[in-house]
């Protein structure tokens, strides 16, 4: 039978973008400052061809009072507070950071970016001379493919902050979105692909319909998120969606599937993924690669950010 590691291996000639993890180590070893900087400049670059979509009131909600407090500091003191969030120092506001959502705390850096620009909080300034290596990191960052950079820098942010045993039950995000109304929802046609939980999957996560979505899944089912770890059982699931998951496209172009062992199908779809933050300016090559069982429920799906757009045709049938 299946147990997770061995799930972990279908369709093994999938080719995920090691650059990512490659490039978020070489990241970790720069000092704070050429961390600060090197985002910055990576931010401003690929600002002038995506924009970033400016967050709502209600994801800035939670943000808003620290925003504030930065606000009033002085420059040193604005300096200060950026550097020990990037260097994972324990302080008041690193704590709090540590206790927001992904999109909380990329709502956070988004306003601290246009205050940054503005000049009402300290920016890197303009003469910072990167050192060598991050000099080099930079210049790999620019090598990546758009859906690549944006998940360095998603991964940046999400690693700042003081966390040294952080309980998860704590954690803040913004409020819930309602489901998509079903006579609103898009049909999802896959060519290649009949299997109606591989379809639903589709469907209701568009549609933020996370408690449907979550009735696909085996009580010990698990999702894998690309560069993570698999997120395992129904309730973890469910809170991982309804945290970090919602609005999300997935624009699925093709799929193959397999009977694998036990009566479990193994079902490989590749395609595109839009996130809220830059809407349909980037979209990322993905591949979902499911493990069902024989009733079609979900016992397992990884979700892999590809090498290159070439691999959305490597679909399994050799
Ligand atoms: O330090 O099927 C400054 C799952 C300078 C669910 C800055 C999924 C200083 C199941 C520039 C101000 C979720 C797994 C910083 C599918 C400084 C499923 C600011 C996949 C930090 C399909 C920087 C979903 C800023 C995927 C503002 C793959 C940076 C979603 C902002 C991927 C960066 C989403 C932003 C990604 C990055 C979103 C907004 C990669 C957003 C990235």
């Amino acid at each position: 039978m299946y147990t997770l590691d061995k799930a972990q291996q279908i369709f093994p000639e999938t080719l995920t973008a090691d650059a990512v993890p490659a490039i978020t180590a070489r990241f970790k070893q720069l000092s704070a400052e050429d961390q600060l900087a090197l985002i910055w400049f990576a931010y401003l670059e690929m600002g002038k061809t995506i924009t970033i979509a400016a967050p709502g009131a209600a994801r800035m909600a939670l943000a808003e009072p620290t925003l504030k407090e930065i606000a009033g500091m002085s420059a040193d003191e604005q300096t200060k507070v950026m550097c020990d969030l990037a260097a994972k120092i324990n302080s008041p506001i690193s704590n709090r950071y540590a206790y927001w959502s992904v999109n909380v705390k990329l709502g956070f850096w988004y306003e601290l970016g246009e205050l940054m620009r503005k000049g009402d909080v300290a920016p890197i300034p303009p003469g910072y001379s990167l050192s060598l290596n991050a000099n080099s990191v930079l210049a790999s960052v620019r090598k990546a493919e758009q859906g690549q950079q944006i998940t360095l820098l998603r991964n940046f942010v999400v690693d700042m902050g003081f966390d040294p045993n952080i309980d998860d039950e704590k954690i803040q995000s913004e409020p819930i979105v309602a489901p998509t109304p079903v006579d609103q929802r898009e049909e999802i046609f896959i060519p290649g692909i009949l299997n109606q939980t591989i379809l639903d999957y589709m469907v209701y996560l568009n549609a933020n319909d996370f408690d449907q979505l979550i009735d696909l899944f085996l009580d010990d089912g698990a999702l894998q998120p690309p560069f993570q770890r698999p997120i395992v059982g129904r309730e973890a699931i469910l809170k991982f969606f309804r945290r970090d998951c919602q609005n999300l496209k997935l624009l699925p172009q093709g799929g193959y599937g397999e009977p694998a062992e036990g009566g479990f199908n193994q079902i490989k779809v590749t395609g595109k993924v839009q996130t809220p933050w830059f809407g349909r300016e980037v979209g990322m090559n993905v591949a979902w690669r499911f493990l069902l069982d024989e009733n079609n429920k979900i016992y397992f799906v990884a979700i892999d950010l590809l090498a290159s757009p070439a691999e959305l045709l490597k679909l399994g049938a050799k």
